[in-house]
């Protein structure tokens, strides 16, 4: 691909999501049908023990899915620790499109997915239902970095961002994922709330993150990136500028967690950065070329 990006996405598995979302700009022109295609592939892949069907449980035993996305239209529909859906960005953007809310939480998001007729799947697979049953035996917590990229390890945990820049300039970006790992009931990260795990602005660009959802959060990570990008910076400059910050911020509390940031400027100039190395992004450009990169890191 060239300079010029139209869709990037966290990890190895984001090549997949960028095919489908390619296709679906291509037939629809929306960059939020894009995000929203791309999405919905992790979330249907139960090999992929982070996002949606096929996702680890929290500690008691219950997938429980957080999804946002949003264009640069501030229009925006999230949804946290919703059970029993596939799709929980397509519950999303419902909530964006049909309710005068913009984020929808636990038996209140069901409630109105159900009413939406979005169909009910169960989405503990028997291979994540003996992974949990293998870590109650110990029930340590401890996140492992770049497990997303390391299927079927036991604490495989992870996200798919992704943000996309027409050629028009226009953004749009979506978040999808079940979160850590065996997480306490009811924990919600950074992934479903605005300006965290996603942000999008109109004339400067789109953010996404990926990681230790607690340690994005405490720094509102993507509002920070775009914010950065307003005030000039490139996407590779923001992203690393948020990574420092928690780097400084937390110092040893962040000694062996993963966080990558992932951006997107209205020119279509990506950047990415992490903590760690391992973290890895897919771009895909104008002309649906996509490759898998390795980001820099501060290690
Ligand atoms: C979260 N950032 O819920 C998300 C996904 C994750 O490793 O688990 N990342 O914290």
């Amino acid at each position: 691909p060239g300079n010029r990006a139209l869709i990037v996405s966290t990890w190895d598995f984001g090549a997949a999501a960028n095919a489908a979302a390619f296709a679906q700009w291509k037939k629809t022109n929306s960059l939020l049908d894009a995000v929203e295609a791309g999405a919905r592939v992790p979330e249907a892949d139960p090999e992929n023990h982070s996002v949606g069907f096929g996702g680890y449980p929290d500690r008691d035993g219950h997938v429980t899915l957080d999804a946002i996305l949003m264009d640069d239209r501030g229009n925006l529909g999230a949804v946290a620790a919703l059970e029993d859906f596939m799709h929980p960005i397509s519950v999303a953007r419902r909530v964006m499109e049909k309710t005068p809310h913009t984020f929808l939480v636990g038996e209140g998001a069901r409630q109105f997915a159900i009413a939406e007729g979005f169909e009910r799947t169960k989405l503990l697979t028997p291979e994540a239902e003996a992974a949990w049953r293998e870590w109650l035996k110990t029930a340590k917590y401890k996140p492992v970095a770049n497990s997303e990229n390391m299927r079927g390890t036991a604490l495989d945990h992870d996200t798919i961002g992704i943000v996309a820049c027409g050629p028009d300039g226009r953004l749009a970006g979506a978040c999808t994922t079940s979160g850590m790992a065996f997480k306490l009931r009811g924990r919600v990260g950074d992934s479903p709330q605005c300006g965290s795990g996603l942000f999008v602005e109109a004339g400067v660009g789109a953010a996404t993150a990926t990681g230790v959802g607690e340690e994005v959060t405490r720094i509102a990570g993507s509002a920070r990136v775009v914010a950065s990008m307003r005030a000039g910076m490139s996407p590779q400059a923001a992203c690393r500028e948020a990574v420092l910050h928690i780097a400084k911020l937390r110092g040893d509390a962040v000694r062996d967690a993963q966080v990558g940031f992932l951006a997107i400027n209205d020119r279509g100039e990506i950047g990415a950065f992490a903590l760690q190395p391992g973290f890895t992004f897919a771009v895909t450009d104008l002309e649906g070329r996509t490759q898998v990169r390795p980001a820099e890191s501060l290690k």
